[in-house]
């Protein structure tokens, strides 16, 4: 009978805007492939063709004007459809899952920054996230304005979106609100330096994953 206290092969990658999330999303994904496991990669909001439709809504700004908690429900729906239909199948047939932002973003977003009641936020977790919580997460920290270039420089003067649009200051609180939802919660969630290359992030990471989930790699 497999241990319900075992760490679930669902790891997030979170921090600020253009931190280089999916990039070590997709490059733990190759490193894992390559040691023959069957891998996962999804990203919030979507991951799923309904949660990708609100994904839409959400970042076109259209619900800003609703206020954090209406916001946050719409991340709520997206997140029941993104685990029901994606995440939680892929984790039952053995598969690792690794996704681009999870719940540590709404408490950041909605919670930190967009001053939404904790005991909402707990209650959301609850009923919406339950017991399939990352096994591991990695804050990829680096300072706003580095990762607002990037994000700028990979959208190739597209507009920025709701959150991208924010103000520096804005950035900078949402940094430590990162910093701080990772003190929280040692065991799961590893900061990592950004402003290093990707391939040392992605050793890092690895080598995180490795020791976390005993596996051998070599
Ligand atoms: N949101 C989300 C909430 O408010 N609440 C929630 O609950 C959730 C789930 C999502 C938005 O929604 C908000 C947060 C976000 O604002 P998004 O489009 O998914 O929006 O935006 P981000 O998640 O911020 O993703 P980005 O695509 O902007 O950034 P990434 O994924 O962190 O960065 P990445 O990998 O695309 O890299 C950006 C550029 O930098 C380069 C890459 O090649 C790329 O060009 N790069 C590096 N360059 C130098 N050194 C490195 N180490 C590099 N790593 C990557």
């Amino acid at each position: 009978m497999s241990d319900p206290n075992a760490r679930l092969r669902f790891i997030t990658f979170e921090g600020g805007e253009g931190a280089g999330k999916s990039t070590q999303v997709e490059l733990l994904a190759g490193r894992l492939r390559a040691y023959g496991h069957d891998v996962v990669t999804t990203r919030e909001p979507g991951g799923s063709p309904e949660a990708e439709k609100l994904r839409e809504i959400i970042l076109s700004g259209k619900a800003k004007d609703f206020g954090a908690f209406a916001e946050t429900t719409l991340f709520s729906a997206a997140r029941i459809d993104h685990l029901r239909t994606t995440i939680e199948p892929a984790l039952a047939r053995g598969s690792w899952v690794l996704c681009d932002r999870f719940l540590d973003s709404t408490r950041a977003y909605q919670g930190a920054l967009g001053n939404l009641d904790p005991r909402i936020l707990k209650a959301l977790e609850r009923v919406v996230v339950g017991n399939t919580m990352p096994g591991l997460t990695f804050v990829l920290d680096l300072p706003p304005e580095e990762g607002l270039r990037r994000a700028q420089m990979r959208s190739r003067g597209h507009a920025p979106d709701r959150f991208e649009a924010e103000q520096i200051d804005y950035h900078r609180s949402l940094r430590r609100a990162f910093l701080d939802i990772a003190a929280a919660e040692p065991d799961r969630i590893h900061v990592i330096d950004a402003l290093m290359t990707a391939d040392r992030v992605a050793d890092i990471v690895l080598a995180q994953v490795a020791a976390a989930y005993g596996l051998e790699m070599v």
